[in-house]
């Protein structure tokens, strides 16, 4: 019998109480990694107070001070880059490789932070009148509750919580419970690197309590943002929820992000990039590939090529050299299915031997690792998709990519935005002038040229319109304007009132 995990709420581990979940591993679902003691919506409220107590004092630390703190969590997770990246592998089931570059993204975020300590800019601007002074400062909002998603479940969180803190806020997250093992190597790593207690809270909990959580920490005024990364259906009744009280939360939610290949692009390089986006993370990225829109001229080539490299790309195991490895959980696995039963009559399959789950008795070329132990599903190219088709308009989340031919570049453009996200997009062309007319009239927050649409880097906004959010940004300095308010200061020294838009001097 293992231990059990709890949440940690101001600096202390509280008892675990009746309800649990076991986060077991996608490559063998009969292996547990860690059972997690749920907390209820009373232990968010909590939370949301011990995070309240503590950001007092963590807003008068100089935020150099903070940056430091930053600094330190990033050598940490360095120093433990293979550890951490290892947990990331076994329990979402991510290749190795890209859990690697998962762990490094936190490390780059907290370089990144560690230097806007010493910045935190404010401005002084000049006043209309003599003898008086205008500045603005950056101030914390105060308490900011981050829920996660599993699918990064350390780089993520880390866009949230290392700008929350480095702002001068306090933070109490909701990791995803099937990502407990990961969340709780992370929370330990910023634990140890001299954070306050109280000032990083940790709450494992399912989602209706959370919400529930939320809803009445909210009435209460104990919480003053809300980052969410997640689907769009719960994204949006976080919104409502926090609209209801005024405030405007940080959405990362889904994405259906197209890639167009135009008639002058380098076919080898496109098809190496919908093969990267679309079945990577066993497509289970926000930014990951939705659909293929590629010139009618190319298009035989593309789908072609694209079959052959899928065929040839080994999955299984994501300790071994895979392009892909197992979907996240049951629930992600269920999920995917449901997007399966999309597939209609009228589309062409390719890109493997079935669809659905790998097993013995339907076996793939190329798969390394025990296929009857987990998560495993066929990589699946579904050709000839359109907008009046489920699969076309929304989000899969698994490892499907469609494709549909265009004749002109506004059509194409059209087709990237007929289902309504508008996180990643990317075109392959060798024309600038398609490259400006697709960046203009594509609703996108990210647009790739010549690159996969996953793969952002960490100092870039990050976020989506439509469907994929509500515009918010992360990353960069720009997620600076989720977890600061202006604070505008007017300080006259003239020794006699002077009235603004009324003793303006004359010349
Ligand atoms: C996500 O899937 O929620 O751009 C984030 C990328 C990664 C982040 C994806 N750096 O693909």
């Amino acid at each position: 019998m293992g231990t059990v995990l709890t949440s940690v709420i101001g600096g202390a581990r509280i008892p675990a109480g009746p309800r649990s979940y076991r986060s077991t591993d996608p490559s063998r679902t009969a292996d547990l990694v860690a059972e997690v003691s749920l907390a209820d919506a009373a232990g968010l409220v909590r939370a949301c107070r011990a995070a309240r107590a503590a950001q007092d004092a963590w807003r008068d630390v100089p935020a150099p001070v903070r940056g430091q703190v930053v600094g330190s969590i990033g050598r940490l997770v360095e120093a433990n880059k293979p550890a951490l990246a290892r947990v990331v592998a076994r329990e979402v089931g991510k290749p190795y490789a890209e859990a690697l570059g998962e762990v490094q993204e936190i490390a780059d975020t907290c370089a990144f932070f560690l230097g806007e300590g010493r910045r935190l800019y404010g401005r002084t601007v000049p006043s209309e009148m003599p003898d008086k002074q205008l500045f603005t400062f950056r101030d914390p909002v105060g308490v900011v509750a981050v829920i996660t998603a599993g699918n990064f479940p350390v780089a993520v969180p880390s866009w949230y919580i290392v700008p929350a803190l480095l702002c001068g806020n306090a933070v109490v997250w909701k990791p995803a419970e099937y990502a407990a093992a990961c969340a709780e190597a992370f929370y330990q790593l910023f634990a140890h690197a001299g954070l306050p207690d109280g000032v990083l809270n940790l709450l494992y909990a399912d989602g209706p309590e959370t919400y529930a959580g939320l809803e009445r920490a909210l009435g209460e005024g104990l919480v003053d943002k809300v980052g969410f990364t997640g689907s769009t259906d719960v994204g949006s009744r976080i919104g409502e929820l926090c609209g209801r009280h005024l405030q405007t939360p940080c959405l990362e939610l889904g994405g259906k992000n197209p890639m167009v290949v135009t008639e002058d692009a380098e076919l080898p390089l496109a098809v190496e990039g919908a093969l990267f986006s679309g079945f990577g993370t066993a497509g289970q990225r926000c930014t990951s590939l939705g659909t293929a829109i590629v010139h009618e001229s190319l298009h035989g080539a593309f789908v072609r090529q694209l079959d052959e490299a899928v065929r040839a790309a080994p999955v299984g195991d994501p300790f071994e050299d895979v392009l892909y490895g197992p979907l996240i959980s049951e629930r992600f696995a269920a999920g995917f299915e449901k997007t399966l039963g999309w597939i209609g009559g009228g589309h062409a399959v390719h890109g493997s031997s079935g669809t659905g789950r790998i097993t013995a008795a339907n076996p793939r070329a190329g798969f390394v690792g025990d296929p009857e132990a987990g998560l495993f599903y066929h990589p699946v190219i579904v050709d000839g998709v359109g907008p009046a088709d489920e699969l076309f308009m929304n989000e899969t989340f698994g490892p499907v990519v469609g494709v549909v031919p265009y004749r002109t570049l506004d059509e194409a453009i059209a087709l990237a935005n007929a289902p309504g996200y508008g996180l990643s997009a990317s075109i392959y062309t060798t024309d600038p002038a398609k490259v400006f007319r697709f960046r203009r009239r594509v609703s996108a927050g990210m647009v790739s040229v010549n690159n996969s649409t996953s793969g952002a880097e960490a100092h870039l906004p990050f976020g989506g319109n439509g469907r994929s959010g509500n515009g918010s940004r992360q990353s960069g300095v720009w997620v600076l304007d989720q977890f600061t308010r202006w604070q505008s200061m007017n300080w006259d020294h003239s020794g006699r009132l002077q009235k603004a838009q009324m003793d303006v001097l004359e010349i």
